[in-house]
């Protein structure tokens, strides 16, 4: 066919804005043309709130390493799960939003269908190879009307994509470097989880995957 071959596979419009279901929309390599001011305000975060091990309501250790960045941070310890103003490990507020982080966030959920997203949470989650994070639905948050959008960097994942009940089978969605994606409207709630990274390696971000999570919290 004559149209397939107009169009190199990364910017074939129609390969690069995928619905995964009513409200899910993947956009492959949305965030590779703010690579280095991303991964510049990671470092920025991390070097004033590392990354730390949360423990679960029942008393587990998460594999996956987290920080937040913007007036809310997503926190768990033995009394629940919640958003905070403060990082419990500094006592401090947490590190400022990023504008590309704002930017960035605000332009996928707009090309989603989603105009005027204004995220006060950015949960920064790292994986590192044998992580995983288990089947769980997101409703910690005030508002399920707004959505939530979440950037892959580093490493590869497969994402898990259930439904309204934890046993409904989930789809498989491998997420690489750059891709964005956006869940609203009725994939808002669904169950979600990340399945145990494979040893690899990213020229960026070595042996890591680093996920931001766009949320308004509050
Ligand atoms: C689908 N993080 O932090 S982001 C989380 O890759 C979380 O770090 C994963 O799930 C990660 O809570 C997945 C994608 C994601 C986030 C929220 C969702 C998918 C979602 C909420 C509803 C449906
Ligand atoms: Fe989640």
């Amino acid at each position: 066919m004559i149209t397939t071959d107009l169009f190199p596979a990364t910017l074939n419009p129609s390969r690069q804005y995928e619905t995964l279901c009513a409200g899910a929309v993947v956009l492959r390599g949305f965030a590779l043309e703010n690579e280095r001011p991303l991964l510049g305000a990671i470092e920025t975060i991390t070097a004033q709130a590392p990354f730390r091990h949360l423990i679960t309501p029942g008393g587990f250790r998460m594999s996956v390493g987290m920080t937040n960045a913007g007036p809310l941070g997503w926190v768990s310890d033995r009394r629940g799960y919640r958003y905070d103003a403060v990082d419990p490990d500094s006592g401090k507020p947490w590190p400022a939003m990023p504008e590309v982080f704002l930017e960035l966030a605000g332009a996928a959920a707009a090309r989603a269908g989603f105009p005027g997203f204004v995220p006060d949470a950015c949960l920064v989650n790292r994986y590192e190879p044998g992580t995983r994070l288990t089947l769980h639905q997101d409703r910690n948050e005030r508002d399920f009307s707004q959505p939530i959008v979440s950037v892959s960097l580093g490493i590869p994942a497969v994402f898990l994509f259930g439904g309204m009940q934890r046993t409904d089978r989930a789809m498989r969605v491998p997420l690489a470097h750059g891709d964005v994606v956006v869940w609203g409207g009725p994939a808002r709630l669904r169950y979600h989880g990340v399945l145990p990274l494979k040893p690899n390696h990213h020229e960026a971000l070595g042996a890591c995957r680093i996920n931001l999570t766009f949320r308004r919290a509050g």
